[in-house]
């Protein structure tokens, strides 16, 4: 068994969510803040048998799409220079980290 952890951005979330139920897939969803940004994105833990790591992957590529942002770096303390100019950022469709699973267990 694996647990998928997907960090996809809030517009793609419901969309992802109904794929997951229609595919009879189980997910937890957490609303939670990207470190960089500080927007409200999405999580999903989605514990899942080896043999269908691939297909979930998928259903979320498939759900995600990367959307330019734009963002003033005087916002968030970095090694960019500090100019007033607004920077355009590339947020990906999805960031997944596929984890193995030791044990599962339901009481
Ligand atoms: P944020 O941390 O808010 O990052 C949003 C976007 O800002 C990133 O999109 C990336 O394009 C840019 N970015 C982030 N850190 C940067 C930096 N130090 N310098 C320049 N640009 C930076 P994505 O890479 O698609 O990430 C989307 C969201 O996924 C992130 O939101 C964060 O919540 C999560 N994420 C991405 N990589 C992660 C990682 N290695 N570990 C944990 N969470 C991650």
């Amino acid at each position: 068994m694996k647990l998928i952890i997907a960090i996809v951005q809030k517009e793609d979330a419901s969309r992802l969510q109904r794929t997951l139920v229609k595919e009879n897939i189980r997910a937890t969803k957490l609303a939670t803040t990207g470190g960089f940004l500080s927007q409200g994105n999405t999580t999903f833990l989605i514990g899942i048998d080896d043999e269908h790591v691939k297909e979930v992957l998928h259903i979320i590529k498939e759900d995600s799409k990367a959307r330019e942002e734009y963002m003033n770096p005087n916002m968030v303390m970095t090694g960019f220079d500090m100019s007033s100019q607004p920077i355009k950022i590339t947020v990906g469709g999805a960031t997944c980290f596929v984890l193995p699973v030791e044990a599962f267990k339901q009481f």
